[in-house]
């Protein structure tokens, strides 16, 4: 029997390409396929006949649904620090020598995409979206972080943005995506195969002519009351200002936020808050530090199982801390 690889990758053109090939797993990224991204970006960095990289999903269904945080729960669970820390170093590496990359960065993303695949696909240069396109950061909920350099891109989004996807983890749209600034081109999937072809001739100029104004997506017209609410910094506050802005939408905000892991959102103020002044260099080295303190809380495990393992989606989370600064220290 022949083992399929985790990781596609080949020439087409002018173009290097790679396929996550994990499907069953909605491609969600474990330690082999990050080590195998490693090598095939230096392949495809010093390869002097690809002059760009197009990066997709296999199964049709998803680009990439995360990191195997299954595996990182057992690793946490049975002691294994040092693994962890092996698995978010290595992913970290790869969303770093993405955005150094020096060629076009190119990812489809025609499905799921979510925190992992989120680091794959925001620090290159091009991220292209259909509308069955699916993008969120959904770490709160497992009580995780915003993390893969996404504490160096979220503060960057306009207005409250960021705050507001990461902390609700919000799902987007393709075409919301690209309103919200996490994508740069919506195409829909029924033209994917024509600028795949165009793209092989080594030009990235094929994306101006595929690539549609985005319908007008619910994301655009919810642009000021999430500034509205989410422009404060603490958690308390922007319970507050939910309530006071009232409504269908404040109310399921709140809702949606009242699940999270009370520690997992007062992380995600503080790392926001530290990301907006950092480089990615140091907001990924930050990050690092912090997945040796969440990975030790309770909540981390607890809401991967609830999540993902059981399935129950009833967390039952720690009290927040009283002052988050000690997750912060290396
Ligand atoms: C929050 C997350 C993840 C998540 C769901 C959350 C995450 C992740 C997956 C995931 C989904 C499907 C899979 C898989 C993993 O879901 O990081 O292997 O098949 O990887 O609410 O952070």
């Amino acid at each position: 029997m022949s083992e399929e690889p985790t990781v596609v990758q080949g020439r087409a053109g002018a173009a290097g390409t790679l396929l996550l090939n994990r499907p069953r797993a909605l491609n969600a990224l474990d330690q082999g396929m990050i080590a195998a991204l490693d090598a095939a970006i230096v392949a495809l960095r010093d390869d002097p006949a690809v002059k760009l990289v197009i990066l997709e999903g296999a199964g049709g269904r998803a680009f990439c649904a995360g990191g195997d945080v299954r595996r990182i729960r057992e690793l946490a669970l049975a002691g294994d620090a040092a693994g962890v820390e092996a698995f978010f170093a290595a992913e970290y590496a790869v969303n770093a020598a993405i955005a150094g990359f020096p060629k076009p960065w190119i990812s489809l993303i025609d499905g799921v995409c979510m925190g992992g695949g989120i680091g794959l696909s925001v620090h290159g240069d091009i991220r292209v979206v259909t509308e069955h396109a699916m993008l969120a950061m959904p770490e709160t909920a497992i009580a995780l972080f915003p993390d893969v350099g996404t504490s160096y891109v979220l503060p960057r989004l306009p207005g409250a943005m960021g705050k507001f996807l990461s902390l609700t983890g919000a799902r987007l749209r393709g075409a919301e995506a690209v309103e919200a600034g996490l994508a740069t081109h919506f195409v829909p999937r029924e033209k994917l195969p024509a600028l795949r072809q165009a793209l092989l001739a080594g030009e990235t100029s094929a994306l101006a002519e595929f690539a549609e104004t985005v319908p007008p997506g619910t994301i655009a017209a919810q642009r000021p009351a999430i500034d509205r609410c989410f422009a404060a910094d603490t958690l308390p506050a922007i319970q507050a200002a939910l309530a006071a802005e009232g409504g269908e939408w404040a109310q399921a905000q709140a809702t949606i936020l009242a699940r999270m892991s009370p520690t997992s959102l007062a992380v995600t103020l503080e790392l926001l808050r530290r990301g907006a002044d950092l480089s990615l260099g140091d907001c990924l080295a930050m990050e690092l530090a912090l997945t040796r303190h969440v990975t030790r809380h309770p909540d981390f495990a607890e809401g991967v199982r609830a999540v993902l393992v059981d399935k129950d989606n009833q967390p039952r989370w720690a009290p927040p801390p009283a002052d988050v600064r000690a997750f912060f220290a290396g």
